[in-house]
Formats: C-alpha cells, structure tokens, sequence
C-alpha cells in the first residue's frame, strides 16, 4: 500500500487561506450533534465486520453547495448538481458492504428513493375503504424494495446522512468528517461526487440584509474558494483512499484537467465526466490509465460498474 499522499508540506499561503476560511465562516449549526452521530457511526464501524476485517467506510458527497450573497439570505448562487450521482453510487456501495457517510446537499435526491416521482409524491398513495393510507398496487414492487433496501442499511449501521446547503457547511462538515475518519487510515475512503462552488463571498465581507435594488446595478466580486482537496489528502485524512470529480462542458480539456487534479491534489482517481453526458458515461482516470464507463442502455446505472471498479482499486490500495 502507497499512502501516496507526497511529502512536499501545504504552502503556508494555502494553509492560511484555509485557516481564514473557517475562522470567518458562519458558526456551524447542529455541529455537536453532527459530531456525535459522526463519532457513533465511526466507532461502531470501526469494529470488524462479520468477515473478521475492518470495515470499509466512504464519505459520499453529493449535490450542490449554494453560495449565499447576503447574512440573511434571501439570494444565493447556486449549480445544476441533482444529487442523482450521490444517491446512486450510496446504494452500490452499500450493497459492496461499505458503511456510507452521505454528505448531500438539503433537499435533492435521496439513496433509495431515486425511483419516486418527482413531480407528485401523492401519485404513490390511495385511501382505503376505511380511511387508510396504502401504496398503489402499480407502484408497490418499487416501493417496498426501497423500503426494504433502505432499512437494511439503515438497521446494519450502514448509512448516515449528514445535509448541507451553504459551501461553508459543506466544508466544515467535511473538514469534521475527514478529521473523524482518520483513524481508519486507507480503509477510509472519499467519494467527492458534490458540485462546490469555486467563489464565494466572505462572510464578513457580505451584505447583512437583503440587497436592494434601487441601489443600482450589482457589482459584486467573489473571493476563490481555498482547494480543500489539498488539506483532505495532506492534512485531515493523509491515509484515506480520495476519488475527485471533475466536470466540464468542453471534451477537448476534460482529460487534461482531470490528469491535473491526480497531479496537483494527489488523488488516486478522478472521475472525469461532461455536461452533455455525465448520466450515461465517465472515465475513470488512474495512474494506469483511463477506464470509459457508459450504462448499458436508459434503466441501468452508470454507478454501479463505476462503484465495482472504484472498490476494486480500494482493494488494491489496501493490499
Ligand atoms: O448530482 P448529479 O447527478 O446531477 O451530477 C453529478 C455531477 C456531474 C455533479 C458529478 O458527477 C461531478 O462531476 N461532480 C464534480 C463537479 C465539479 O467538477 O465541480
């Protein structure tokens, strides 16, 4: 096993944009409970699985991260991320025996309930003769295998979500994951599917009320995020095995930007995707090369030979 994680140390610029990342960010909310579910969720999978080993434990993020552009937010930037990528790649990694830590963006799409309409959630539901609520006969198979699934990982201690919204609590609940995540050195694994903005407004820099447009056109210029990546692989969890994700909308630079993200923030695959087909086909790119992943035809997910392949990498890692 090759931790990888190279020797150089963090340049002192990176370390104190990150450090004026968290000190100025907006106090996290909930963060004690976030802590001790985390802490109960890591200790019990800590243990050894029924096969003897340790568990594996991945960090799944999912959908996008908002911006906010005022205190009291009313308007914020946001990004096309639906979650769909988090909510399905959970669900095979569950199924490949991992214990699924599934940091997703606060209202976008759910493991185990991919399949439930989007539009009316009632469609799925009649009354009874006596008043009682039950599954309509032509949506019940897909309902009680979501069910079942979902309480299955939800009884084994398999799945623990944990919402964020804005990219400051996304990062601060990453940062409190990678951190709780480091003991179980290379059997930790980062999944980062989310969509994070790149710019932000600093928070004491942002206006505390709601803008108002009669004071004219808005000129407004958004701070670079500091890249976290860097602090994931060298700092928080230096042993965990790191998949990135890496989007475009032009072809002609997706390799090319993919290779530089292995390069630049060490990690062991990048999951290289475009705008334009990103639901039916990746590459996953390694040290050894590039694997092209398409799904086999509208009903089957690109996630799950992308998930046998990602676990199949874990494996060696930890050889
Ligand atoms: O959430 P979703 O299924 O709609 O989309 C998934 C995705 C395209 C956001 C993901 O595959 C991805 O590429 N995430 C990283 C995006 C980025 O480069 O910032």
């Amino acid at each position: 096993m090759d931790p990888g994680n190279g020797s150089d140390v963090l340049p002192e610029e990176l370390t104190a944009s990150v450090e004026s990342f968290f000190d100025t960010a907006p106090p996290l909310q909930g963060s004690s409970l976030i802590s001790h579910k985390l802490q109960a969720f890591i200790d019990r999978n800590s243990k050894s699985s029924e096969g003897g080993g340790p568990v594996r434990v991945v960090c799944v993020t999912s959908g996008g991260t908002t911006v906010p552009l005022e205190q009291r937010c009313v308007r914020y930037i946001d990004n096309f991320s639906s979650g769909h990528r988090g909510a399905a790649s959970t669900e095979y990694f569950v199924k490949a025996g991992y214990a699924v830590i599934f940091l997703h963006r606060r209202g976008s799409c759910q493991p185990y309930c991919r399949y439930l309409p989007e539009d009316s959630f009632l469609d799925f539901f009649e009354l009874g003769e006596d008043s009682s609520i039950q599954v309509c006969q032509s949506h019940s198979t897909i309902v009680k295998k979501a069910i079942g699934d979902y309480q299955n990982a939800v009884e084994r201690g398999q799945l623990l979500k944990l919402p964020f919204t804005t990219i400051f609590e996304y990062l601060q609940v990453l940062r409190m994951v990678a951190i709780s995540m480091r003991p179980l050195g290379s059997y930790g694994m980062f999944y980062l599917a989310a969509a994070v903005s790149d710019f932000y407004v600093p928070w004491e820099s942002m206006a505390k009320h709601k803008i108002q447009s009669s004071s004219g056109p808005l000129d407004m210029r958004l701070s670079q995020v500091p890249k976290m990546l860097s602090m994931l692989r060298k700092e928080w969890a230096p042993m965990a095995f790191c998949i990135s994700f890496k989007l475009e909308t032009d072809g002609n630079i997706l390799l090319q930007k993919a290779d530089m993200a292995m390069k630049k923030y060490h990690m062991h695959v990048v999951v290289a995707n475009l705008l334009a087909t990103y639901k039916r086909e990746v590459i996953v790119v390694t040290d050894n090369g590039c694997i092209n992943v398409c799904s086999q035809d509208e009903y089957s997910d690109v996630e799950e030979e992308m998930i046998k392949i990602l676990v199949d990498r874990h494996s060696k890692y930890l050889e």
